[in-house]
């Protein structure tokens, strides 16, 4: 079905794995020789082995070694998958590392035979949406992944590689089993009846709603277009919280194995709707009315934040440097409001595919109070509908809070017309 595996290709296991380390000469920083060493397999995601591993004497001698299986880990062997992937991720890890070291975590070694990567340990670091989900703030969140997004998106796009250049890129970053994995679970399935669509019973009327509704499968289908069609730069093509990682003072932005040449609202859509999603659950999670408020207003307050940030980069790394005669103004400015616009799009499209597709996100699903969960649901479903629908009357970053802060959440289902 996909080009042949390697054939020196062996899954990992947390014994098999101390062996592999100790053959790999890239880590004779990090373990001496001979040393006694532990792992344990951590990956929570829905497609990898990740195995943590560290030296017993001292565990901050550790390094994280991420390896491909050849199906989707979250269904089993029943749906294969290209376990080159692994060489996108890397490659693409290589880029950003080069663009936002800051930002991204440092690579010991690709291997690619066994489509392995071993990696920086960001151990003193947690998935972002783990800290969101207890109502962490971080300070600088905002201003680190404006950054990383400016920096990444804009340096890959036409307005600063060179023509060539940026071809070659666009067929080195081809990922169509991946892209594929995103077109049907965003773009597709949570539009329509699907066995792989997951949601709880209660929620039955708010999605078939959603499923009635033509307007909304009407910009589905534009935005999956636009996906499918606009190599605007590299995006990281699965930038949800839970790609992250987060303590008060740094960001690392992981996993980029869905990585392609994009639109770049895509990614800046993907962070912008899992702030949402974190949002919607506080209308739950947090019991306490000052502090829900308290917690949504630096979630909003990130994303108008954020936006400002990567304005100010885009500014600096690239308009700045741009032919003025080529991008003139009016032209510099009409791009910026069509990635605003993409973004509420794309930030929308995330969230409702969270909501009633088949991956969905623990912000919401580990609600266990079933009204709970429902009422949250509820409310993240009309906040990614709106945006969705009204995206092309965005002028500002804050007219995409308003519109999502308007919102409310409608469980048990009543039909607004
Ligand atoms: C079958 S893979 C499901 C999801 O996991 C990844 O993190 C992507 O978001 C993908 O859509
Ligand atoms: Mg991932």
């Amino acid at each position: 079905m996909f080009g042949p595996v390697s054939p020196k290709y062996k899954p990992l296991d947390p014994t098999t794995v101390i062996d592999y380390v100790r053959g790999r000469s890239e880590l004779d920083e990090i373990f001496r020789p001979g040393e006694a060493i532990e792992s344990v397999e951590v990956g929570d995601g829905n497609l990898n082995l990740v195995f943590k591993v560290w030296a017993q004497a001292d565990p901050t001698h550790t390094v994280i070694v991420k390896q491909a299986l050849p199906y989707v880990r979250l269904v089993g062997e029943s749906w294969p998958l290209p376990p080159d992937r692994a060489r996108i991720e890397a490659q693409a890890l290589e880029i950003e590392y080069r663009l936002v070291p800051q930002h991204t975590p440092r690579v010991y070694f690709y291997d690619a035979e066994m489509y392995l990567t071993a990696m920086q340990n960001l151990h003193q670091h947690i998935i972002m949406r783990k800290g969101l989900m207890q109502g962490i703030e971080y300070p600088h969140f905002a201003d680190h992944i404006g950054v990383f997004l400016a920096r990444t998106l804009g340096a890959t796009s036409d307005l600063v590689l060179d023509y060539r250049a940026k071809k070659m890129e666009v067929a080195r970053f081809i990922n169509p089993e991946l892209c594929k994995i995103t077109e049907d679970l965003i773009f597709t399935e949570p539009y329509r009846p699907t066995e792989r669509n997951i949601f709880h019973a209660e929620l039955a009327a708010n999605v078939q709603a959603v499923y009635d509704d033509e307007p909304l499968r009407a910009e589905a289908a534009q935005l999956k277009e636009k996906f499918m069609t606009q190599a605007q730069a590299l995006v990281h093509g699965d930038l949800h919280t839970g790609s992250i990682m987060v303590n008060a003072e740094e960001t690392y932005v992981i996993d980029p194995e869905f990585a392609f040449y994009g639109p770049m609202g895509f990614d800046t859509g993907a962070v912008v709707g899992n702030l949402l999603l974190s949002y919607a659950s506080h209308e739950v999670r947090s019991k306490d009315p000052t502090k829900r408020e308290s917690f949504r207003r630096y979630l909003t307050e990130t994303i108008v934040r954020l936006w400002a940030v990567f304005e100010r980069e885009f500014q600096t790394t690239v308009w700045d440097h741009a032919d003025p005669v080529n991008f003139p103004q009016a032209y510099r400015q009409d791009y910026m409001l069509r990635l605003l616009q993409d973004t509420a799009g794309f930030g929308a499209a995330k969230m409702l595919r969270r909501i009633i597709g088949l991956a969905g996100v623990a912000d919401i699903r580990t609600i266990e109070d079933v009204t709970d969960k429902s009422i949250a649901a509820s409310l993240a479903l009309n906040i990614g509908v709106a945006l969705m629908k009204r995206r092309r009357e965005i002028q500002t970053i804050g007219d995409i809070v308003a519109i999502a802060t308007e919102q409310k959440p409608n469980y048990p289902y009543r039909k607004v017309d």
